[in-house]
């Protein structure tokens, strides 16, 4: 660390010491002497990278010694798989770590550069879609600052989540090459590559299965530094990069067919193209499906390489020094794999090779989304992954003969539990889930509510198989990107009052409470608000031309667009009291702006209309200058990490209206709540903690419960009744179907809103009224701003248990059995 000068190393080339010209002179020769820049020609992304470089080599060392310590220790280790991790930009987190950010802020001044137009130059990588791919990144932060032995596995893709344009309302893809920009925080790692095979076909030599594949490609490994914050101890997230290896085909360049040669390197390459290829076609999920094997391959060949190493050669105790994290069903393929390395190549008999395979693996579940939960024809399996689909059968039927000993012989249930789908009328298919659970030592849900309907629903007959197998840890998110860095004003104040620990350890956020009555604090805080509040709106004047108010409350849903997640009655909401603002424009309305945010999956039509629809409703209702500015509609494009980092901490109200039953967790309400915004939320996902943490006075709830939800599907529900008995909801449902929002193309949305009419499987028609009514509640108490930012305070210092560090503990304790290394002595 910079600031222990025991800690110095004499490795580092001119380490900047505690001194402000010493980290000037680092940062210029990374200019000169890595990137080829003099001060006088550098891009303000010239400067961007050197000073990457520079912060760098502060942490390189921690890293190896993190590394070194793993070591020597012999510790057991974690290796979290995930097809996604969504890191967010690296510089402001590394400086914050590394406690230098304002000696970076000073050096740059004084090489004439402003260090936060430089921070704004980073590219933030979207390598993830939306929850599952930032939790993956908070957990990385987490495992670093508290020094546990862990690693990340991902794929390096060319092209991360698309960049969203809004063109003429409507969303539009392009491709992100995030890569183009230069990726200076990484090492590169030549020596780490493996071959990774597919196709071809398997054959029996006595018991003994032998697979010969067809192709052959080559895994190469690139090194992300996550710095542990105010430690020595770093992280790895190692991603991998395909690479066609020798599949060049020089007799066909040698021919002259230069094209055909360079094709089929190409067509390898493909596998770490991009994020989520297109899943309409086969020839899309068939590259998805090479893309999870492509991680589960190399990652494995990497651990079991590693261990042998560091157990002169010896597999036999994987199981005891070995956790390996399934994020997800994506990275399910690695349990058939471990069984392949395992019996076919070190020759463990298929029992021990089993035990240990499921001692070692574990699995989170992030979704109740049936279509979430994979399968893969088998047909397809088979054709990739010839071995694999065997061995897949192989723990079937062993899987199957222990239902049936110890379980039930109930035809019906074993039909159920069977990995293998048997489909009337369709192809037989693999089910990842099932496989996944039957794989892992432990399974678990994110939040309490969703684990308990994991064990009662999806999984509900093998919990009856495994009664405990299944538990539950909450998320978290880390207070050093998601306070610190993201709301430096809002940390600074409370570090007067706190100290600065906080950012380690959230549960000091407590010893807030003593000053919660403060008049100073509570000014002091809404001043903040305010002051973010300005920035968002400047951000918003800059890049859609629109005047926002920063006194007006700002009431925010940012999140991927989808049904259940029911954007769409946010909008019926707005249409609403657009209407009523209308009807009594005299009345003293709060101003409101409704700020959304979230990429819609490229083949997701309904998701797609819901951006429009908002953009079309934002059109007529920003221009009708009968509000004289008190309401206002904005659809922010292109969400992202640093956008949420500029949005959540400028939020008062944070929408978290997911029908209950549907959101696993969310993660979102949690950096809002710790930001001061008030929930405005469902008994649904994490939120039911929130509630529980906060108070209920502190928090909006509303809608039905489960069991609600559950019973109106049970009993009939027919969304028409509510359209006829609310004459709120029935005005703007006709008005929406009139084209009032699109008058050029009137029909624009019909197939949206007769689903919401005559289907509404997520039940927006039920819980409007309830949910007005309490958009109602919130304007009365934004009102008494003195409640409010009483409120705002509540939140903040009851959301300890909502730190990522807190999670990945519960994880490290009950699950890896892993402990922190000691990294700093
Ligand atoms: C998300 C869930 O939708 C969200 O509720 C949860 O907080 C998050 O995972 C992390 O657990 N799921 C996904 C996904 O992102 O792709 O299934």
């Amino acid at each position: 660390m910079l600031m222990s000068s025991s800690n110095h190393s004499p490795f580092v080339y001119n380490r900047p010491e505690e001194s402000v010209d010493a980290f000037k002179k680092s940062i210029v020769y990374k200019l000169i002497f890595l990137i080829g820049r003099s001060p006088e020609e550098a891009s303000q992304r010239d400067w961007l990278n050197a000073t990457l470089y520079a912060v760098r080599d502060l942490v390189t060392e921690g890293w190896i010694s993190t590394a070194k310590e793993a070591r020597d220790t012999k510790a057991r280790r974690v290796y979290y798989l995930s097809m996604e991790f969504l890191m967010g930009r690296t510089l402001s987190n590394a400086l914050i770590a590394e406690g230098v950010y304002d000696l970076a802020k000073e050096a740059l001044n004084e090489l004439g550069v402003n260090l936060e137009d430089v921070l704004e130059k980073e590219v933030d990588p979207g390598l993830g879609n939306g929850g599952l791919g930032r939790l993956a990144a908070c957990f990385m932060d987490s495992i670093a600052t508290l020094g546990l032995p862990g690693m990340g596995y991902g794929i390096r893709y060319e092209y991360g989540m698309f960049q969203q344009h809004i063109e003429n309302g409507r969303q539009v893809e392009k491709p992100d090459a995030w890569l183009e920009k230069g990726t200076p925080w990484e090492f590169e790692r030549p020596s780490k590559r493996y071959a990774i095979r597919f196709g071809g076909h398997i054959h029996f030599e006595g018991r003994k299965c032998v697979w010969e594949s067809a192709e052959e490609i080559t895994a190469l490994a690139y090194d992300q530094i996550v710095p542990g914050y105010d430690t020595a101890a770093s992280a790895t997230l190692r991603l991998w990069r395909a690479n066609a290896g020798d599949t060049f085909d020089l007799a066909k360049f040698n021919k002259g067919d230069y094209f055909a040669a360079i094709e089929e390197r190409n067509e390898s390459e493909n596998v770490s193209r991009v994020l989520y290829p297109d899943d309409s076609t086969w020839n899309g999920r068939e590259l998805r499906l090479r893309q999870e094997y492509f991680l589960v391959s190399a990652s494995l060949q990497d651990i079991i390489r590693r261990h042998k190493w560091q157990n002169g050669g010896s597999i036999e105790n994987l199981a005891d020094k070995v956790a390996i994290h399934l994020n997800d069903t994506h990275p399910a393929l690695a349990i058939p794999e471990l069984m392949y390395i395992l019996v076919d190549q070190e020759g463990i008999a298929w029992q021990k090779a089993w035990d240990m395979t499921r001692r070692i693996f574990s699995y989170t579940c992030h979704t109740l989304m049936s279509e979430a939960l994979e399968t893969w024809s088998v047909d397809m399996m088979g054709k990739i992954l010839p071995r694999h689909l065997q061995m897949i059968f192989e723990i079937n039927d062993y899987f199957l003969e222990y239902v049936k000993t110890y379980v039930t012989t109930d035809v019906d249930f074993i039909r159920r539990v069977s990995l293998i789908e048997e489909g009337e009328g369709h192809a037989r298919k693999v089910r990842m889930g099932w496989l996944s659970v039957v794989g892992s030592h432990k399974v678990n849900g994110v939040a309490a509510i969703h684990s308990d309907l994991m064990v009662s629903s999806t999984f509900a007959d093998f919990a009856r198989i495994y009664p405990d197998r299944f538990t539950n840890v909450t998320n978290g998110i880390t207070p050093r990107r998601w306070l610190a860095v993201a709301n430096p004003e809002l940390s600074a104040l409370f570090d007067q009052y706190i100290g600065t620990e906080w950012r380690k350890d959230l549960s000091l956020l407590t010893e807030l409470k003593a000053h919660i009555d403060k008049p100073e604090l509570q000014k002091a805080v809404a001043e903040i608000k305010h002051a973010n509040k300005v920035k968002l709106a400047d951000y918003i004047w800059q890049e859609l031309g629109i005047k926002v108010d920063p006194n007006a409350l700002f009431d925010v849903q940012i999140k991927r667009i989808h049904e259940y997640k029911r954007q769409i009655m946010n909008l019926l909401h707005i249409v609403a009291r657009y209407n009523a603002m209308l009807e009594a424009p005299e009345k003293e309305w709060v101003p409101r702006v409704f700020i959304l945010a979230g990429k819609a999956a490229s083949a997701y039509t309904a998701a797609k209309d819901t951006i429009n629809l908002i953009n079309d409703v934002a059109t007529v209702i920003n221009n009708d200058e009968r509000l004289k500015g008190r309401l206002k509609v904005i659809f922010i494009p292109n969400y992202s990490v640093s956008l949420a980092q500029l949005i959540i901490p400028a939020a008062d109200i944070s929408e978290q209206i997911s029908l209950a039953g549907t959101e696993a967790s969310g993660t979102s309400n949690m950096k809002f709540a710790l930001n001061g915004a008030l929930t405005l939320g469902t008994l649904d996902g994490a939120n039911v903690e929130i509630l529980q943490n906060v108070g209920e006075e502190h928090i909006f709830i509303f809608g039905n419960t489960v069991e609600q939800v559950e019973k109106l599907r049970r009993d009939g529900y027919y969304p028409i009744d509510y359209y006829q008995k609310d004459e709120q909801l029935r005005k703007v449902m006709d008005q929406l179907n009139s084209g009032w929002f699109s008058p050029r193309d009137a029909n624009r949305y019909q197939n949206l809103l007769s689903a919401l009419q005559f289907h509404d499987y997520y039940q927006a028609f039920a819980d409007f009224r309830s949910y007005v009514d309490t958009q109602a509640k919130v304007d009365e108490k934004y009102r008494d701003q003195k409640a409010w930012i009483n409120s705002t305070l509540q939140n903040i210092v009851n959301m300890s248990y909502f730190s990522s560090d807190r999670t990945v503990m519960d994880y490290a304790e009950k699950i890896w059995h892993v402990s922190p290394l000691d990294v700093d002595k």
